[in-house]
């Protein structure tokens, strides 16, 4: 039985030795320690006919080798697995210093730039943010703020209709009379927001546009409270150096109205192709509310008056940043709007 062991430990050293994978460990370990044919399972079963006299020693030591074979073959196995490890490092060289990939950051939209700073320039004056649906009745959107039922604003040329009476918003005037239905003055407000008009696009008209409206209503409100609000505005926009010039004009829902110009940012009033040699370019317009709309929200025009102003988001977005095309707005052309 002696004899057996020690045939068999030199085999087994020779070929471990030859045995260079984890395959051919694994075949190894289960020539000798397999359950049913395992070369060590097999002289332990053999057992039985070692003569009591040696049984003692020989069990011994067929105990130290089996444990032996379990030790070396985990260690050349570990062994293995290091130096795969190892290889793989080298192979495929990943530099951990390497910095990651970062994931692109977005940013506001240069319209949504402007926005903010309008309304930032009116917070700081005391107005407030109000917001409506962009789907409204012909009531909100015209009759309530006395354009007449043939004024050509509400032809179906110029207005997207649902139907008789509902429509896309031409402008936020509706959220101010919503407003105004529901609270009364003193009110400090402005409605940012898209409104609709069917126009033909081109470069300086778009069918879907953003607008911020703003209102104010008080007691004793004037005609200079509004011409120093508006004057404060756009110098607080533009630059203090801006010179504000206010035009009669006419809309249905103010009395007096003024289109307002400021003097060129790009020839400084000197004369040039964006003023058309006027020196002046128009902003936007406003006026005084017309005591007729307090009439269809309920609030008293002997006791209470106001001024409201409409401002064209894009054209202030294309007179600071000097774009020449409003259609650039909207076209989701990373390469434009990377830049603001
Ligand atoms: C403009 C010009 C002038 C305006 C008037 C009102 C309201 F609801 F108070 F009557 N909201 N917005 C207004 C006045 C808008 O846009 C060019």
């Amino acid at each position: 039985m002696f004899d057996k062991l020690n045939a068999l430990k030199e085999t087994f050293n020779s070929e471990l030795a030859k045995s260079k994978s984890k395959v051919q460990l694994t075949i190894l370990k289960d020539q000798y320690l397999g359950r049913k044919k395992g070369k060590i399972t097999l002289l332990m079963k053999d057992f039985k006919s070692v003569p009591a006299s040696e049984r003692k020693e020989l069990g011994k030591a067929l105990n130290q080798f089996k444990a032996e074979v379990v030790r070396v073959l985990q260690d050349a196995e570990d062994v293995l697995t290091d130096q795969t490890l190892e290889q793989q490092l080298s192979t495929n060289s990943i530099d951990i210093t390497l910095p990651g990939n970062r994931r692109p950051l977005g940013h506001p939209h240069p319209l949504a730039l402007v926005r903010q700073e309008i309304e930032s320039i009116f917070h700081s004056l005391g107005y407030s943010v109000e917001d409506g649906p962009e789907i409204e009745t012909t009531y909100y959107n015209f009759e309530a703020l006395n354009i007449p039922e043939d004024h050509p604003a509400r032809d179906e040329g110029d207005t997207f209709y649902f139907s008789n009476n509902l429509l896309l918003r031409t402008h936020t005037s509706p959220v101010q009379i919503r407003t105004m239905e529901r609270s009364q003055p003193p009110l400090r407000i402005i409605c940012p927001g898209t409104v609709y008009r069917r126009d033909n696009p081109d470069a300086t008209h778009s069918p879907v546009f953003q607008q911020v409206e703003g209102l104010a209503v008080d007691e004793k409100i004037t005609f200079r409270d509004f011409k120093g609000t508006m004057e404060f505005f756009l110098k607080s926009f533009f630059s203090e150096k801006t010179l504000v010039r206010f035009r009669p004009s006419y809309f249905g829902f103010t009395e007096p109205s003024a289109e307002l110009d400021i003097s060129c940012r790009f020839c400084s009033g000197s004369g040039c192709r964006v003023c058309k040699m006027t020196g002046w370019v128009e902003v936007f317009g406003a006026g005084m509310v017309d005591p007729a709309v307090f009439n269809f929200v309920g609030i008293d025009p002997e006791k209470y008056n106001g001024f409201a102003f409409g401002i064209g988001v894009e054209r202030f977005a294309m007179m600071k940043y000097g774009v020449d095309n409003i259609l650039n707005f909207y076209q989701n052309d990373l390469r434009f709007l990377r830049q603001f």
